[in-house]
């Protein structure tokens, strides 16, 4: 199983440019670390970005929850993705048929497809979702995602929605559908010479869950057990009490507690 891997093995595995990418910065900066910046303003969200900008892989965003959202925001973004060395993850979860979703991925206020280097998607639709997408994205090198568990109580995303999710993104393949929001490695491992990467949210150190679904594991149960590539974690690093300082340190504490996770696997 690919995931007993290095990071820097499954490079070569991939033909999409942004699923190397991705391997490559894990394997560079020595980090599985997600931070997913679910703020409101677009200075707060840039703020936390360079905070935590060093020790992530990836940022993740929900661009549509940024009150004065502008083009000028999404270049900033670019510009540090770039300098600080990570991907940028626009976490819209489309859920439609194949032509709204590609509007919606292209056009409108946000434009994703010209800042998102990846982004995700409901199965829900059927696989009209992934071609759709896949017009947009394909030609510009980016990459999707498909949403095969969610982390949140009571979800109806499992079992066999599950697998036939995993089965789409396989007949759909691995151009540019890489990987799945999921709990567990689905089946990911049991399909011979193909690599998935598996990210996971709904991942907390302090807290067990919220008031509203949410439920938080810790980086050794979701990268050591459950064999989880990424860790993303919101409100965890975000929204620690402390200041600036503070949000930095918790990322880096994210960024060493995923890594040990990861080396750990990779040693049994
Ligand atoms: O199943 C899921 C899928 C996603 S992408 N559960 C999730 O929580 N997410 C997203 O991860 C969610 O939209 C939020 O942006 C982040 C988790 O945030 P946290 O503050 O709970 O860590």
């Amino acid at each position: 199983p690919t995931t007993l891997l290095p990071y820097s093995e499954r490079i070569q595995l991939h033909t999409n440019p942004t699923a190397k990418r991705i391997l490559e910065i894990m394997d560079r900066k020595k980090t599985n670390l997600a931070v997913s910046v679910d703020v409101t303003t677009a200075e707060e969200a840039l703020e936390v970005v360079r905070r935590v900008g060093e020790s992530v892989c990836m940022v993740k965003t929900h661009c549509d929850i940024i009150e004065d959202f502008t083009l000028a925001f999404s270049e900033e973004l670019v510009k540090l993705s770039k300098e600080l060395d990570f991907v940028i993850f626009e976490d819209r979860k489309f859920a439609d048929i194949g032509n709204t979703v590609s509007l919606q991925y292209s056009s409108g206020v946000h434009k994703i497809s010209s800042w998102a280097d990846l982004t995700n998607a409901h199965s829900v639709p059927g696989p009209g979702i992934i071609k759709g997408l896949s017009t947009v994205g394909q030609p510009l090198g980016r990459a999707l995602i498909l949403l095969a568990e969610m982390s949140s109580s009571g979800s109806l995303a499992v079992d066999g929605y599950t697998k036939q999710t995993f089965q789409m993104a396989k007949d759909a393949g691995r151009e540019f559908v890489v990987g799945f929001i999921a709990q567990s490695r689905i089946d990911t491992d049991i399909s011979d010479g193909e690599d998935w990467l598996i990210l996971s949210p709904g991942v907390g150190l302090a807290a067990k869950g919220d008031s509203l679904g949410q439920q938080y594991r810790t980086p050794k149960e979701v990268v050591g057990d459950a064999g989880a590539d990424v860790i993303i974690v919101g409100r965890g690093i975000y929204g620690i009490k402390g200041g600036e300082q503070a949000v930095k340190d918790e990322a880096e504490r994210y960024r060493k507690e995923g890594w040990k996770a990861y080396e750990e696997r990779l040693q049994r």
